[in-house]
């Protein structure tokens, strides 16, 4: 395989930068993250995310999917840079619930909730499953005895392991994986063939060294050190994954967050200043192609059936939250915001839907604003 034309194809497909690891380093790592994520799981870190532990088997054997697995090429995509939105100075931790940075500009602006970068395109999976299936299918007519196996966020691989292995990044504090000279906003998306490929040459890696700062920036305490969170405590996991309340505890922390957040990476050295080294290759993954960076709560709010949820959402990455999750996060934003404009719209809530969870978190919202 010619490697200079795979890496034009690749930088040709809007990806930002790619690696390349032989298959047997990466089984090492894998197995050295086993532990880890095992120990993860017994705490319970994982919180309701099931899916975890089921897939275990599979994501810890990579070559399951693909046996004869030679190489792994691992890339990374851009979906935002520093200048993106800016939850931190929007959605810092209120310190009373009348806290005026929370609070909408009354009479100029309707009430906004902050969507988390990554989600602001179109829906990544999609947009970059796409371009594997088009990477796999270019190597295949290069090479006709090429096997392939692609997969995004949401297969059974340890994306930031695998990343880490073919020397993109390495492991922060903030549990990201932060490239050293560009930062850490960027997807991961991994590719295993059954072409022996030349690896790429690694450098040596920085770490975190004394910084604390994304720890301490963390709303509800989520990080534990040494790169371990919790998601039952995660904001990021509380207004997507959850698919329950959001526990009293939390709602005030959220502040105008609806979908994600980003505290952890906003403080983050190796992203602060980085705007120019962090450019969106792929149009489909810019916010102004998907819902933006954020969403009228009062819109949001008025939403009550999945066909309108649907319709509003659909080919975005918010469709994870359904419209349950997307509704009950802006109930929370509403009850932050200090907007009473908002009050007639929670009211209409408590009055026609029918989900009990639903109905409290707007309840909530309205003794907030009152
Ligand atoms: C479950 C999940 C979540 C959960 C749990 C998050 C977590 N940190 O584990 C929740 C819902 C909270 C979440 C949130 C987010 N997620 Co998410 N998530 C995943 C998913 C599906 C699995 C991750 C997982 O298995 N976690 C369990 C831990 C134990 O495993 P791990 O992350 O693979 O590895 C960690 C440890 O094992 C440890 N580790 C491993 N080996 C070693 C070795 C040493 C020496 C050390 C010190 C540590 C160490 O460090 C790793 C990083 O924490 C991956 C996609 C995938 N298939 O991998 C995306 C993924 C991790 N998420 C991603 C993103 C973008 C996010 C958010 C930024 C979205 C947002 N803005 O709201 C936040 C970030 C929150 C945060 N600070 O981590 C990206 C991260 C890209 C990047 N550059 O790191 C991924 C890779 C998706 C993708 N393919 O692009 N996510
Ligand atoms: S994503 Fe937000 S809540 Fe989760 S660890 Fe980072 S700062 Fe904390
Ligand atoms: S903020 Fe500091 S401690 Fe946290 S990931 Fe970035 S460099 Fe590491």
């Amino acid at each position: 395989m010619d490697l200079i034309r795979l890496e034009q194809f690749i930088i040709s497909q809007g990806w930002s930068f790619f690696g390349v690891a032989d298959f047997k380093s990466v089984q090492e790592k894998i197995c050295t993250h086993r532990k880890i994520f095992d120990e993860w799981v017994k705490k319970g870190f994982h919180a309701g995310m099931d899916y975890l532990p089921r897939m275990a088997e599979d994501r810890h054997q990579p070559d399951r999917k693909l046996p004869e697995a030679k190489s792994a090429i691992i890339l990374a995509a851009w979906y935002s840079n520093e200048l993106g939105a800016r939850s931190l100075e929007l959605g810092a931790k209120p310190s009373s619930k009348k806290n005026s940075l929370l609070a909408a500009p009354s009479s100029q602006l309707p009430a906004r909730g902050v969507v988390a970068r990554y989600a602001a395109g179109r829906d990544y999976h999609k947009v970059l499953r796409k371009k594997l299936i088009e990477l796999s299918d270019w190597l295949k007519l290069n090479d006709p005895t090429a096997q392939t196996y692609v997969s995004v966020d949401s297969g059974p691989l340890a994306d930031r392991v695998l990343a880490e292995a073919a020397g993109l990044g390495f492991f922060g504090n903030n549990a990201c994986l932060i490239n050293p000279s560009k930062g850490s906003y960027f997807f991961i998306a991994s590719f295993l063939t059954t072409l022996a490929l030349e690896p790429s040459i690694t450098k040596p890696m920085p770490n975190c060294g004394d910084c604390k700062k994304c720890k301490i920036a963390c709303p509800t305490g989520a990080l534990k050190g040494g790169g371990v969170i919790d998601a039952n405590r995660c904001i990021s996991y509380l207004t997507i994954e959850n698919k329950g309340p959001i526990p009293i505890e939390f709602r005030q922390a959220m502040g105008n967050r609806i979908f994600g957040c980003d505290a952890c990476q906003e403080v983050c050295p190796f992203n602060v200043g980085r705007a120019h080294s962090q450019e969106i290759r792929i149009n489909d993954l810019k916010s102004e192609n998907g819902v933006g960076e954020s969403l009228d709560l009062a819109e949001v709010l008025s939403i009550r059936t999945d066909d309108g949820f649907l319709k509003r959402f659909a080919g975005t990455p918010l469709m994870r939250a359904k419209r349950f999750g997307l509704v009950r996060n802006a109930c929370v934003v509403a009850g932050n915001s200090g907007d009473r404009t908002l009050v007639p719209i929670l009211q209409q809530l408590i009055e026609n839907e029918s989900d009990g969870i639903l109905k409290e978190h707007a309840k909530w919202a309205l003794s907030q604003l009152s």
